[in-house]
């Protein structure tokens, strides 16, 4: 599953963050919001990523590793892949990284070259500058044009090209560094690549305290964002309204990317897993679900709740939301090193099953979350400390028009796990006094 990462806003012209402005933020650690209802931004500092390369550096033991950012361009500009940049920390178009742990340049960052004329569009880029190599804490900083130059030069020494980023699927298209390292073998049969791509994503993997803090962060801005946007959801509000002021909220708070298009569907639409059209007017008596995330400093929250719109839960609502919410504690309590994915999923599954729900629970309990909303990890391997999923079980009945979804981010701890997200009212009453208090 792939990422989309939605943002905010519209730019009329060209959109690149540059590296500048990346830099910028680096020397400043971290720059401070004038608003005072915004929290200070705690962007990382270099030596985070110094660390995450030098962890990988040490895994991979020899050998060649390059990575192209594969990021996109939006309305605020380019964004780069998760991979990317975990392990720099840098939004800038056209950049490679090439780890090479048996050499004296172990970590060499590519930079696109400079275009004057762009540059008058989009802004001055960094000149390559011994200031520049400290700031990046990189061995050496080079243009993408001396990149063939220094693989080759390297491969006399090291025949192993690590494949660090995650395989594309057969279907989609082959990966820059793939595409790069099989014309290297095509012409350097002595050459061979090897898959590594699981050391990358083992470290993703394991959330840091620093990376925690960024979640919880997420997270409680996405909890804000709920609570406000509930003074405007009632009967005769549009979807998009409450979609729109949730993402204000968001944004005011000083998140600037959502972590996917913010799904917020009512009646027969909350049935419907991406329902992204938003355009039905909100009518008394409906369930609305809401599954929306802010993302800050890269890192995702991913929250669902499913509210009544009239204030209280009917009957029958009350019933489906019951089941969900029984499978959804189910499935937390059980989490624990040691426990898989599979296993989570069988216990939510067995609640929903159980109340003779099996058919409507159409969809996975559980994903990794991060630096991509679907994070990278092994969905086989037992769960180990530091990592992050969802729990979010749902049942959906389209004739009923009731659809119920419970989404909450847990980090597996070392006797159990941690609720992330439990700020967030979840359980029936709360959920309509959360209502009611809004809309005094
Ligand atoms: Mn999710």
């Amino acid at each position: 599953m792939r990422t989309h990462t939605a943002c905010f806003g519209r730019r009329s012209c060209l959109g690149s963050v540059l590296l500048l402005g990346a830099l910028f933020l680096f020397l400043r650690g971290g720059a401070a919001g004038d608003d005072r209802n915004t929290p200070t931004p705690k962007n990382f500092g270099p030596e985070i990523f110094k660390q995450r390369r030098l962890a990988l550096l040490d895994s991979l033991g020899d050998g060649i590793a390059v990575l192209y950012s594969r990021g996109t361009s939006g309305d605020m500009g380019y964004r780069a892949d998760g991979d990317f940049w975990y392990l720099t920390g840098i939004d800038d178009p056209g950049a490679v990284l090439m780890l090479a742990p048996k050499e004296k340049h172990r970590e060499i960052l590519f930079l696109a070259p400079r275009d004057q004329e762009e540059e008058r569009w989009t802004g001055e880029r960094a000149a390559l500058t011994e200031s520049l190599k400290v700031a990046l804490r990189v061995d050496q900083v080079e243009r993408t044009s001396a990149l063939d130059w220094w693989l080759v030069s390297r491969l006399d020494r090291s025949r192993t090209l690590h494949l660090i980023s995650q395989p594309a699927l057969p279907s989609e298209e082959i990966s820059p560094d793939l595409a790069l390292y099989n014309k290297v073998t095509d012409r350097m049969p002595e050459v061979t690549i090897k898959n590594s791509a699981r050391i990358l994503a083992s470290l993703r993997a394991h959330k840091s305290p620093d990376e925690l803090a960024a979640l919880e962060q997420a997270i409680d801005i996405t909890f804000k964002g709920l609570t406000e946007s509930l003074q405007l959801m009632k009967a005769g509000v549009t979807e998009f309204q409450v979609a729109g002021r949730l993402e204000e909220s968001f944004r005011n708070q000083g998140a600037q990317f959502l972590s996917f298009p913010s799904i917020v569907g009512s009646g027969r639409h909350s049935t419907v897993l991406h329902y992204e059209k938003l355009d039905k007017d909100i009518a008394s008596g409906e369930l609305l679900l809401v599954d929306c995330g802010a993302e800050w400093n890269h890192y995702a929250a991913d929250i669902t709740r499913t509210f009544p719109i009239d204030g209280k839960f009917t009957e029958e609502q009350s019933k489906i939301y019951d089941v969900v919410l029984a499978a959804q504690k189910a499935a937390i309590a059980a989490i624990k090193p040691g426990l898989t994915m599979d296993s989570i999923d069988n216990i939510a599954r067995g609640v929903i099953r159980q109340a003779g729900y099996a058919d409507e629970f159409i969809h996975g309990t559980s994903h990794f979350l991060g630096v991509e909303v679907h994070d990278v990890g092994d969905y086989w391997q037992p769960l180990a400390p530091g990592m992050v999923i969802t729990v979010e079980p749902g049942i959906y009945l389209p004739d009923e028009e009731i659809g119920v979804r419970i989404e909450d981010d847990v980090l597996v701890t070392q006797n159990g796990c941690r609720v992330l997200s439990s700020q967030i009212p979840k359980e029936r009453a709360d959920v309509e006094n959360w209502i009611m208090q809004q809309r005094r």
